[in-house]
């Protein structure tokens, strides 16, 4: 499947979740699909969608936490995987879209076709690890790892394909902050 394939079924499946968003392609493509208040872009620095998703979780146990992530992303921030496994937040889903490359600044191959990216999440202790590379495997896994316990890990394996056309995140970082803080607040809707 293509990256923007895995994107258009996914954020269907949102509801009013936080998701904390790796920068680059992953921020603009989520964006560009659907814009949310509960969505957070780190649109500067890479690897730090998880431990930003992890303090999230961590603070609101409550609310199951997303982060959407990039290969490149999650082998910058190993760390935070063992760090997210040995906090084990219950409400935390950690996807990655693995295109094998860091396709935002040029399509350099990244180590993830050697390293199952997966496999070392699981290893450090994340409840459960899955790997998908159907685009029908998204929703039943995503609903299935949504409804269990956490900390897990959904690895969707994907064509690079970003158009470089898609345009940036709009909103300050400022603007970012304020209305995913606001988005945060108590709904009576948590599950
Ligand atoms: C600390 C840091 N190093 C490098 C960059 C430049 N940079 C931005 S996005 C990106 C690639 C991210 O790769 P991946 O997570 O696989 O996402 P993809 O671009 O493939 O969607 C890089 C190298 C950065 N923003 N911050
Ligand atoms: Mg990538």
């Amino acid at each position: 499947m293509k990256g923007t394939e895995a994107f258009q079924e996914l954020l269907p499946l949102l509801n009013d979740e936080p998701v904390v968003h790796a920068n680059g392609y992953i921020c603009r493509e989520s964006f560009n699909i659907k814009d949310r208040e509960a969505n957070f872009y780190m649109i500067g620095s890479m690897g730090l969608a998880s431990s930003i998703g992890l303090g999230v979780a961590l603070c609101k146990p409550n609310r199951k936490v997303i982060v959407l992530d990039g290969d490149g992303n999650v082998l910058m921030a190993m760390g935070t995987l063992a760090m997210i496994a040995a906090q084990a937040p219950k409400n935390l889903v950690h996807v990655v879209i693995d295109n094998e490359v860091y396709e935002s600044t040029g399509s350099q191959r990244s180590l993830s076709n050697q390293v199952p990216l997966e496999q070392i999440a699981k290893s450090s202790g994340y409840r459960e690890a899955v790997r998908v590379d159907k685009k029908e495997e998204i929703k039943p896994v995503f609903e299935k790892l949504m409804n269990s316990t956490g900390p897990s890990f959904m690895l969707i394996k994907v064509e690079p394909c970003f158009d470089p056309k898609t345009g940036r995140v709009t909103h300050t970082p400022e603007e970012i902050t304020h209305r995913f803080m606001k988005s945060l607040q108590p709904t009576g809707n948590e599950r």
